[in-house]
């Protein structure tokens, strides 16, 4: 009997796999590098062991670490998630060597689908279909470009070690092709010490197809239906859905039985993915198999009902598979993404930093897989993922509505993250016609404001401003009151803006330059706050840190810095001419008048505070534009009491609509 498992790995896979071992009844051991020491994995493990330093090389990809933790806390059994050592044939015979049990396929089934070459081989053995090609071992460049005679244009050459569209290139006629096989084979051996190459006939605008199987070592083998992954940005998966929307029921089951083939064919034993190529007849063709439990399992889950995690353990305790194929059906649909901490407006630019704030969306059908929380820090160590966001519906539209929804309402402040990118994917007509291949996101999406770098409009800013309020909100109770005016300064990418917040009761207006917005504060308070905009109430949720503010409303997140009460730093010195209350008080002398002329350093107006006088004065040279006070006012912190124009022209400026003073409209 197996008692206790090691997750040799990180984040959220290492999460997932604890959260079933621990409701079988596993104890469970997390390994982790030093700069993962209070991860979340490392806190649900019941033990958890340091392993290296933060680089990958060091810790998560070091084997004799990992053995060693695996040692001394008695673990019998290793499970290695997906990436790092999950398809590393000497670890899974590593773990044999020290008696452990390797929760993966046999060690000869990692090996052959390593070689794409021997695969093919392999595949094309046990009849399941694979694109027309040339497979020669170590054929030579001479041997290749003959080959290619018979192969036809467009081709690809794959590097044999290669995986995930790494080493590959496509040939679109005869005359590129020795350059190109020069420039893969030194390409491959860079990257995977191994030069060996095949060709293949290019298959046009696939759809990527893939069958999840599971193998026994009693020699059963099911399939688990498909996971259609064709929505790739540079060959990483963007979306993963269950069923394919392609998929007939007759194709299901033919690329099912050619899956089931392959792993039988190589002895597998747990969990597999045959991926295919679609083409738009729906002929399919193999193309890798994937020795280990896919990121994107989940939407199986979510439409099988099974939990594969435990079907693994299962498999490696020796047991038989839990069902049998009349035994698997697939319910409804799931929908699967990606939530990255990325800059999607910036080339998809990683992202590091404090995660302020992580609070995941809550509703029927939502499943989030994560393996961070609120406070932890995205470093650049490792894969910037922060969840997978998973979705079930009855059917493929109530899916798409609500991972929409789970991913607009889930809070993130801190870092940029390509959630507004995957929700414009989602809700896109061709992926909601499920006529997305591999070429969607650079032939139909390129062009998508959320690959745009976006300034925040007005309302945006408003509600910012709203937030921000420097101090006036205690006033907002009392509807009979004063309109004020406060001035705010807020810096947003690698702009600032000056906005003037007019408010009179619960009734705010927003003005930059010659634009306006006007918003009615209903409530705010622990992250939310309610408005109404233009007769419509809604909410916006946000997270202020430091002189940081933090925002999502309407699907979209934004965030500011108030630079308001930040020295201006000119080459005079001089100041904003804005000239507002230092603190709560009342103004017991005005000396500035309207039209006069001021010099910097020269008391405006005398203000009453804490029983002190404290003078007002002007942060620069120039004309008195306007005075919003009175003497006898009661004024609030930041409260605009006089403005200074730079010269003559003050009168010309553009007049406030909203003199101080006046009665609330
Ligand atoms: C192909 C192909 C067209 N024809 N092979 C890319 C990843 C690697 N696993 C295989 N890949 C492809 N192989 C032939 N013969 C097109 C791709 C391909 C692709 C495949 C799946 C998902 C996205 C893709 C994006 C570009 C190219």
């Amino acid at each position: 009997m197996l008692k206790k498992l090691l997750i040799a790995n990180r984040g959220e896979i290492a999460v997932r796999v604890i959260r079933t071992a621990k409701a079988l009844g596993y104890r469970t051991v997390a390994v982790y590098s030093e700069a993962d020491a209070n991860a979340l994995h490392v806190e649900l493990a019941d033990e958890a062991v340091c392993i290296g330093p933060a680089q990958v090389s060091a810790s998560y990809l070091n084997n004799d670490a990992i053995l060693e933790a695996a040692r001394k806390t008695s673990a019998d059994c290793i499970h290695p998630g997906y990436g790092f050592l999950s398809e590393n044939a000497a670890f899974a015979t590593a773990c044999q060597d020290a008696g452990l049990v390797f929760v993966g396929p046999p060690a000869p089934a990692i090996e052959l689908m390593g070689s794409k070459r021997r695969s093919k081989i392999a595949m094309q053995q046990a009849g399941v279909p694979v694109v027309p090609g040339f497979e020669g071992d170590n054929a030579s460049d001479d041997e290749l470009i003959a080959a290619a005679k018979n192969i036809g244009y467009p081709l690809m050459i794959k590097a044999s070690a290669g995986g995930g569209g790494r080493g590959m290139r496509l040939v679109e006629s005869e005359s590129e092709l020795a350059d190109n096989i020069k420039r893969a084979r030194s390409e491959s051996k860079q990257a995977f010490g191994d030069d060996e190459l095949i060709l293949e006939k290019a298959v046009i605008e696939p759809r990527h197809v893939e069958i999840q199987v599971f193998a026994d070592r009693h020699g059963n083998a099911v399939y688990l239906g498909e996971r259609d992954c064709s929505v790739q940005r540079r060959h990483q998966k963007v979306v993963e859905e269950a069923p394919s929307p392609f998929v007939t029921p007759e194709l299901r089951k033919a690329m099912g039985e050619a899956a089931v083939k392959a792993a039988l064919a190589c002895n597998y034993e747990g969990a597999g993915t045959v991926e295919f190529l679609v083409d738009k007849h729906r002929n399919f063709y193999f193309l890798e198999m994937n020795t280990r439990l896919q990121v994107e399992h989940p939407v199986t889950e979510l439409i099988t009902g099974q939990d594969l995690v435990a079907w693994q353990l299962t498999v490696a305790e020796g047991r038989p598979l839990p069902l049998a194929q009349s035994d698997i059906r697939l319910t409804g649909h799931a929908i699967e993404v990606r939530l990255y901490a990325e800059d999607p407006a910036h080339g998809f630019n990683p992202q590091t930093g404090l995660l302020h704030a992580f609070e995941p969306a809550e509703g029927e059908g939502l499943r989030f897989d994560t393996g961070v929380r609120s406070g932890d820090t995205i470093t650049p160590h490792y894969d910037p993922m922060l969840a997978k966001v998973i979705a079930w519906g009855h059917n493929r539209d109530e899916a798409r509505r609500r991972l929409i929804r789970a991913l607009e309402d889930t809070a993130i402040f801190g870092v940029t993250t390509n959630r507004h990118f995957l929700s414009r994917i989602i809700a896109n007509d061709t992926f909601g016609a499920g006529e997305a291949t591999t070429a969607f996101l650079q032939q139909a999406f390129s062009d998508d404001p959320s690959l745009q770098p976006q300034t925040p409009d007005i309302r945006q800013l408003a509600l910012a401003a709203c937030v921000l309020d420097h101090g006036i909100s205690g006033q907002s109770a009392w509807s009979n009151a004063p309109a004020t005016m406060t001035p705010i300064t807020l810096e947003t990418g690698d702009t600032i803006v000056d906005l003037l917040v007019t408010r009179s009761g619960n009734r705010l207006s927003f003005s930059m330059g010659e634009t306006r917005h006007t918003l009615t504060l209903e409530s705010q308070g622990d992250g939310l706050l309610c408005i109404i905009d233009n007769g419509v109430r809604q909410t916006c949720q946000y997270h202020r840190q430091g002189d940081s503010l933090y925002l999502q409303a309407f699907g979209r997140s934004w965030s500011v810095r108030d630079i308001t009460y930040q020295p201006t730093t000119g080459a005079t010195g001089a100041g904003s001419g804005r000239i507002q209350a230092s603190m709560d008080g009342a103004i017991i002398e005005v000396l500035a008048e309207p039209g006069g002329s001021v010099r910097q350093g020269d008391t405006l107006v005398i203000l009453e505070a804490m029983k002190m006088e404290h003078p007002v004065k002007a942060d620069r040279d120039g004309v008195v534009s306007q005075v919003h006070t009175r003497k006898g006012d009661q004024v609030k912190r930041s409260q605009l009491l006089v403005e200074i124009a730079e010269n003559q022209t003050a009168g010309q400026e553009p007049t406030q609509n909203d003199k101080p003073g006046k009665e609330p409209s």
